[in-house]
């Protein structure tokens, strides 16, 4: 083949694609709860959905707090618990939801920062497949965050 086809090839492909296409994952309803002046860290809730055909996984959030933690609850009897994940996956075709008693973003190390209504953390998703997706987490209060029937594919 020479190698004008192949610049021919290249070109077909970018025009196949639209805008953004490099990436599968799509973002929706990122948003952080408020927090108690005391706090010392904030989840940050949302949803990630795979529209491609291979898997991917959430590798870390970054944004401008002293750590950032990807983490799961598990309840045992009334207790929740948090437990520190290296990466949550995103199989291809499925939508992983982050929410309140489940996966969440860990914004750790408010010491007298607190997450405060009205604010926005931009923040830095890193997936392995998808690289960096740029999200901002709304902060809500804490029952507006915790809204069911929210959790839908749109
Ligand atoms: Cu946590």
């Amino acid at each position: 083949m020479k190698p004008m086809s192949l610049a021919a090839l290249a070109m077909l492909a970018t025009f196949a694609t639209p805008a953004f296409a490099d990436s599968a994952i799509s973002i929706s309803d990122a948003r952080a709860f408020e927090t108690a002046p005391s706090a010392m860290a904030g989840g940050g809730f949302l949803s990630i959905t795979n529209t491609g055909d291979s898997d991917d996984a959430l590798i870390a959030v970054l944004a401008d707090f002293p750590r950032v933690e990807l983490h799961t609850t598990e309840f045992e009897g009334d207790i929740a618990r948090m437990i520190h994940l290296d990466t949550i996956p995103v199989p291809a075709g499925e939508t992983v939801m982050l929410e309140p008693g489940g996966l969440h973003v860990m914004f750790m190390g408010l010491q007298g920062n607190p997450l405060t209504e009205g604010d926005a953390i931009s923040a830095t998703l890193v997936f392995e497949q998808a690289g960096e997706i740029p999200v901002t987490f709304d902060v809500v209060k804490r029952d507006m965050a915790g809204h069911h029937g929210h959790s839908h594919n749109h």
